[in-house]
């Protein structure tokens, strides 16, 4: 009946999927890159689960939810990258370097889920205002999605990289909070030691994820092989996602008092003044 209303379209999706699917497992590198992200985020959400098990506070818990659904998120995304669903081979415009390109535009959607978790954890460690954490993760999200439509352009080789800078700018205004505005809160709710850990481990390892799409197959493809560029975003993952969380998680299940008191204090931030 659906296929009858939509003429050939589900067939072709039938077809297309599996053959997707394929392409990834006949690449050993590719298909390595996603089933090591597979393997590590299911270790990783046991054992947030397990380092979890004693946090009683109601900020801790917070942080310790979030954290604990970035290995969950990555699972899903990884399974729809292996499974085919989440990746095609798109056909590049006009004046790039590759006539095709395997594009897993599904890391690009996911990410719109994984990276505001990130963002609200170390927001609700910094103790930031509401209004502040709301722009960010508006701005990251924003980031995100025009990263999808960049990878999923193919009319003009232009319009891609339009939507790569626009993407950039939206970047930068989660970079302008993370250098300039959050550690002033961090600073003032006691948490500044550990923030400016992650701080610096986020901003690191994120500024790598526009350089491999630049270079990667997707961009300029100074990089032409598709399973250098997924093992790119594979290893910035495996250091941004669980590396940082399982810190930030280590540090909250030692320092709840710190972290509820943070939630607690006059110190809504914004209006200390900076001394990083
Ligand atoms: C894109 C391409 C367009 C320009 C920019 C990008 C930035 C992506 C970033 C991704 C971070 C992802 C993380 C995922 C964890 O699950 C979309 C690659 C600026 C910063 C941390």
């Amino acid at each position: 009946m659906v296929e009858a209303a939509l003429g050939g379209d589900v067939t072709v999706l039938e077809t297309l999927v599996p053959l997707q699917a394929d392409l990834i497992q006949g690449d050993q590198l590719l298909s390595s890159s996603l089933w090591v992200n597979v393997a590590l985020a299911g270790l990783a959400a046991l054992l947030f689960a397990y380092m979890g098990r004693n946090v009683r506070g109601d900020r801790a818990r917070m942080i310790w939810v979030v954290t604990l659904f970035i290995p969950l998120v990555s699972i899903s995304s990884y399974l729809g990258l292996l499974s085919g669903v989440t990746i095609g081979v798109l056909e590049m415009p006009a004046g790039h370097p590759l006539d095709e390109a395997i594009s897993q535009w599904g890391r690009y959607l996911t990410w719109a889920f994984s990276t505001p978790l990130i963002l609200a954890a170390l927001g609700w460690l910094a103790d930031v205002d509401r209004a502040d954490l709301l722009a960010v993760v508006a701005a990251d999200i924003g980031m995100c999605l025009t990263g999808l439509a960049a990878a999923l352009t193919t009319s003009s080789l232009l319009m891609r990289w339009v939507f790569y800078a626009v993407s950039c700018v939206f970047f930068v205004v989660v970079l302008y909070a993370l250098v300039f505005k959050w550690p002033v809160s961090a600073e003032a709710a006691g948490t500044s030691e550990i923030f400016s850990t992650l701080r610096a481990l986020t901003i690191v390892l994120w500024l790598g994820y526009p350089i491999v799409w630049a270079v990667g197959i997707e961009g300029l493809a100074l990089v032409e092989s598709a399973g250098l560029t997924s093992w790119g975003y594979s290893a910035l993952d495996i250091l941004a996602k669980y590396v940082f969380a399982f810190l930030l998680l280590r540090w909250v299940a030692d320092n709840e008092s710190v972290v509820e008191s943070a939630g607690s204090a006059a110190g809504t931030t914004g209006a200390t003044p900076a001394d990083d």
